[in-house]
């Protein structure tokens, strides 16, 4: 692989793509507060889990700017790149069981979206292209190890091989035509305004209503969180040191069997854990993730700030205290989801 000069610096006007979900709308806050000076532009097509209520207090910041498209659409993309020196592509379908209920709209936007992206990017001369990928792309783990960049990729559902062949596009637009790419792969991310979808926000969601918690096999799966500000601080070290042409993970040190933390959540909420239901199990469901991070401290020293009980503790809270933001998101096309991924399940 070409090995090319990292940026190191500041960029003046950054697109971020996928801006109005959960991970993308903290990393736009992130760089309105800490890059003042820098320009950003929030490219979302707002799919069912696009929420501009997530940016609000950006709206009136003369640095923001929001462009509701697809990032497939290489008219609108084309214009766009014309002015901005940096990509980082959040944008995808996002969740695992959707993907196994349709793996479709996972294929157009995280393969066909990023390769279309990749291309403008490259046409445009963009100084520098972040993808945001995932930890699932290296497959399942047994009882020991950890992921590092040298893992082969081994996707197992169709939403990591499309975050696989995402990643395997990027590689080739940098090897191929030099363009400067950096590609991030983090474990489960949790904190405020994430889709209750996902377990955290989903468990919390249904404990609070006294709904059953619907937990997959035996509960035993393992995922290493990480909270998502310090998968965000990690993402801004990349994009302004990472070196170009490089996969860097990232990831806490923080593996949990997912049925301990229903029960954490269910201790905090003060519920029974007579609500918990197992149920059959995820097709092709991934055993363990956990991630070395060695290099993300090595090269770019960086580090995971947020303690996991005071994380958990707070988005919990955050949860409790955004109960309309909760069942606006929950209305609608949620409900017609819920009901295929769960009943008679
Ligand atoms: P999310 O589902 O909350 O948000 C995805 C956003 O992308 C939404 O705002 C949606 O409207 C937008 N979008 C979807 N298709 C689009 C398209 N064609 N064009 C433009 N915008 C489009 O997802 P998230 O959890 O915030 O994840 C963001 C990224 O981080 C994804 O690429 C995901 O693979 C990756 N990731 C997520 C986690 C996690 O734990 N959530 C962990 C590691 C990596
Ligand atoms: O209802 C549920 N019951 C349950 O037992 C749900 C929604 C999940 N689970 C289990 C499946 C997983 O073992 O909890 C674990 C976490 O599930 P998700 O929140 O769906 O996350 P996961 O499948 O691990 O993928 C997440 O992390 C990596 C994100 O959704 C991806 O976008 C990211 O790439």
């Amino acid at each position: 692989m070409v090995i090319m000069k990292n940026t190191n610096g500041n960029f003046q006007r950054i697109l971020v793509t996928g801006g109005a979900g959960f991970i993308g709308s903290h990393f736009i806050r992130l760089l309105l507060n800490e890059r003042p000076s820098s320009e950003v532009i929030n490219l979302d097509l707002l799919t069912y889990a696009g929420n501009l209520e997530n940016l609000k207090d950006a709206e009136s910041n003369p640095k923001y700017k929001f462009i509701k498209g697809d990032i497939g659409n290489r008219e609108l993309t084309t214009q766009i790149l014309s002015e901005v020196d940096a990509v980082v592509n959040f944008a995808a379908e996002s969740h695992v069981d959707r993907s196994i209920l349709g793996p479709e709209a996972f294929i157009q936007t995280n393969i066909v979206g990023t390769q279309r992206l990749l291309d403008v990017s490259k046409q445009n001369k963009v100084k520098r292209f972040l993808q945001v990928s995932t930890d699932e792309v290296y497959g399942s783990l047994g009882a020991e190890g950890a992921f590092t960049e040298d893992t082969p990729l081994a996707p197992n559902s169709p939403y990591s091989a499309s975050k696989a062949a995402a990643d395997l596009l990027c590689r080739a637009y940098h090897h191929t035509f030099a363009l400067d790419v950096v590609i991030t792969r983090c474990s489960n991310n949790y904190g405020p305004n994430q889709f209750p979808e996902k377990l955290i926000p989903l468990m919390i969601s249904n404990a609070r209503s006294d709904k059953p918690l619907p937990v997959y096999g035996d509960g035993l799966n393992v995922r290493d969180w990480i909270h998502v500000e310090d998968h965000c601080r990690g993402i801004l070290a990349v994009l302004e040191n990472g070196q170009s042409g490089e996969v860097y993970n990232i990831g806490s040190n923080n593996e949990w069997p997912n049925i301990q933390i229903v029960k954490k959540i269910l201790n905090e909420l003060k519920k029974p854990e007579s609500l918990i239901k197992f149920v059959a199990d995820r097709p092709g469901h991934d055993r363990r993730y956990a991630i070395n991070s060695s290099k993300m401290k090595n090269q770019l020293n960086w580090e995971p700030k947020i303690d996991f009980s005071e994380g958990l503790h707070k988005t919990i809270d955050w949860y409790l205290k955004n109960d309309a933001w909760l069942r606006r998101v929950t209305s609608g096309e949620y409900l017609k989801y819920y009901e295929t991924q769960y009943s008679n399940r």
